[in-house]
Order: structure tokens, then sequence, then C-alpha cells
């Protein structure tokens, strides 16, 4: 009798760890990734191998070239402990020792800590978002060019990793960032990484800094493992801006909050704890991706330390500014 309740308490437990190895709240020992797998985007939803809803919750970091100290592994090991499954690595094309401005020295050095980022999140079991961070530069054609060149190195030497998302273009904005130009890039930048990366999820930014994503519901690209940006500033952006989301996805468009802060759209002023709320709830109620800017101690309210401390890993909690304590504490 005993032996018999021993065997079926044996399968039952067999049972549930199966039953947790794909669950997003991954059983003890299993990382983000080998609990889900590649992500993949099915049914207007960001899910992970099984089909099963993913929700990202990723740190951005500020630009690679201003705080190359954060991209190491105590950093996102502390962050991962917090809840956060991602580090969105952000490459700035244009401002200070952005890719494209910079020398070919930049360059190198640019592609050598993105590779550090990688393999770290990467041996922690975490997602990673290669963010071609455009800004100034409105239209994302500008660089085309080299973003197909970077594209299609990185997208090559990545092509073994399911943890890799590539998101290609941060923020079109201005009159020459519209639909028609986002569409042409890319369709180009896409056709460039599929060439030698089938499956990775691709991340396409949208007009007026990632918020129009109505643009991209009403004429979504072709192709698979295509999700679209939305970006959003709690202090500035409010319910009209959350209505465009909810009509997006509720459209059926796959949209990743691939970046957004607490504090006004400049990046400092007021941190809105109660918009945050408001927004909270809605990408809850949707599961949407959610990714916060940024992985600083700069002295601007959007960053996620506080600008007094100087250590780069293993924080506690009381390093954390107003907007990373609400990160932790309440979104993650
Ligand atoms: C801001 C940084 C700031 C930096 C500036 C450069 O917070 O320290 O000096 O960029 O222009 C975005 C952008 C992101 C901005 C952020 C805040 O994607 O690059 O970072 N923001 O302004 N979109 C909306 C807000």
């Amino acid at each position: 009798m005993k032996k018999i309740y021993g065997v079926a308490l044996g399968i039952i437990v067999l049972l549930l760890g199966a039953g947790c190895f794909f669950n997003q709240s991954a059983a003890a020992g299993a990382t983000p990734v080998s609990a889900n797998g590649r992500l993949q985007v099915k049914g207007g939803r960001i899910v992970n191998a099984k089909g099963k809803p993913f929700v990202i919750k990723g740190v951005s970091t500020h630009g690679l070239s201003w705080y190359p100290q954060y991209v190491n592994k105590s950093a996102f090991s502390s962050l991962k402990k917090r809840g956060a499954n991602t580090i969105r690595l952000a490459m700035y094309t244009e401002e200070y020792n952005g890719y494209c401005t910079g020398d070919s020295e930049n360059r190198r050095n640019l592609e050598a800590l993105l590779d550090k980022g990688v393999k770290e999140a990467t041996a922690l079991g975490m997602y990673v978002i290669i963010d071609w961070h455009i800004l100034s530069d409105g239209n994302p054609l500008t660089h085309k060019k080299e973003a197909q060149a970077f594209f299609k190195k990185i997208a090559k030497k990545y092509n073994k990793y399911k943890n890799i998302l590539f998101e290609i273009c941060n923020e079109p904005n201005g009159n020459d960032g519209n639909w028609k130009n986002i569409k042409k890039y890319a369709n180009a930048v896409v056709k460039t990484i599929r060439s030698v990366n089938k499956k990775a999820i691709i991340i396409v930014g949208t007009p007026t800094w990632s918020q129009d994503v109505d643009a991209a519901a009403a004429d979504p690209l072709k192709g698979s493992g295509i999700a679209y940006a939305f970006h959003f500033y709690a202090s500035t952006h409010k319910q009209d801006l959350r209505n465009k989301l909810e009509a997006a996805v509720k459209k059926g468009l796959p949209v990743i909050v691939s970046e957004f802060g607490l504090s006004e759209a400049s990046g400092n002023g007021v941190v809105d704890i109660k918009e945050a709320n408001k927004w909270n709830k809605l990408m809850n109620r949707y599961k949407l991706g959610r990714v916060a800017w940024s992985l600083s101690n700069k002295d601007e309210s959007s960053a996620l330390l506080k600008p007094s401390c100087q250590k780069t890993g293993g924080w506690k909690a009381s390093d954390f500014s107003k907007a990373g304590k609400w990160l932790f504490g309440v979104c993650f």
C-alpha cells in the first residue's frame, strides 16, 4: 500500500513539474528562457514556445555609449531577481557616439558591448532586445544602409540564440518618420534579417515616437514574427493615448511597450504614479510586454537608480529611484 502511495505521489510530482515547465513563473532553477523557449508572435500576441501568453518584463539600458558600466552580470542578475526577464540594449544611431555618427573604433566598441550584454543576459536565461535607437534621425530611412549592414551581421552572429529580439527603429518621428517611410525601411530590414534568421521577433517602431500604433494596425507589414512598438511616458501621455493603444490591440495588432517611463517625455520632471498605475492596469489587461527606461543613475527622474547610487550592480531596494521602486514593486 505504502509503495502505491509513493508511486502515485511520484507521478503527481512529475506531472506538476511538467506543467510548470512552460509556465512563465518557472519551476525552481529554471530561467525565463529555459522555461519559455523562443518567443513568437501568434494571434496578435507575444507567446512562448508552447503558445502560452508571455509578458516581457524588461529594463532598458540608457544609451550604451553613455552608460556602458551597467552592462554587466551583477546588474542583470540584480534586475532578474526583482522580476525582470528581459534586457533591452539601447544603441543610439546618432546621439553621443552613436553607431552611425561615431568612427569605426566607436562602432567596434559598441558591438563589443552589445556582445557582452547578449552573452551575460543569455547566461542568466534572460531575453535580450537589440535596439537600433533612432531618435534625432526621425526618418528610419536616413540610416537604412547602415541598419541593413548591422542587422545582417548580428542576426547572423546570434543566429543560434533563442532569446534575441530585434527592435529595428526605436522612435520614428517628424514628417518623414511617417508610416509609409517606416514600412519601406522595415520591409528592407526585415528581409535582410530573415535572410539569415527566420524566427527572431522583429519589433517595428511606429510614427510619432512610437505612439501611432493605429497607423500600423490599419496597414500592418506582411510576414511572420513581427511586433510593433508602443512607447509612453506616464507624466505626459494619458487617456487619449491609452485609448489609441487599446484600439490597436483590440484590432489584433501585436504590440510591445518596448520603452516607457514614469517621467515626462523629456526623461525628467514629475514622476506620475497615478497615471503609471493606469498604464499598468491596461498593460496587465492585455498581457502586454513592457520595458522601462532607463538603467542609469543619471540625475533625471526616468532613471531607475538614485543619482547618488554609484554601484553598477548588486543593488539594494534603497538604491532605486521613485520610478525604480514602482517598477519592481508594482509593475513587475
Ligand atoms: C533621453 C535620455 C536623456 C538623453 C536623451 C538624448 O533620458 O538622458 O539626454 O534621451 O536625446 C525617448 C527616447 C529616449 C529618451 C527618452 C527620454 O527613446 O532616447 O532618452 N524618451 O526623453 N522617447 C521618449 C522619451
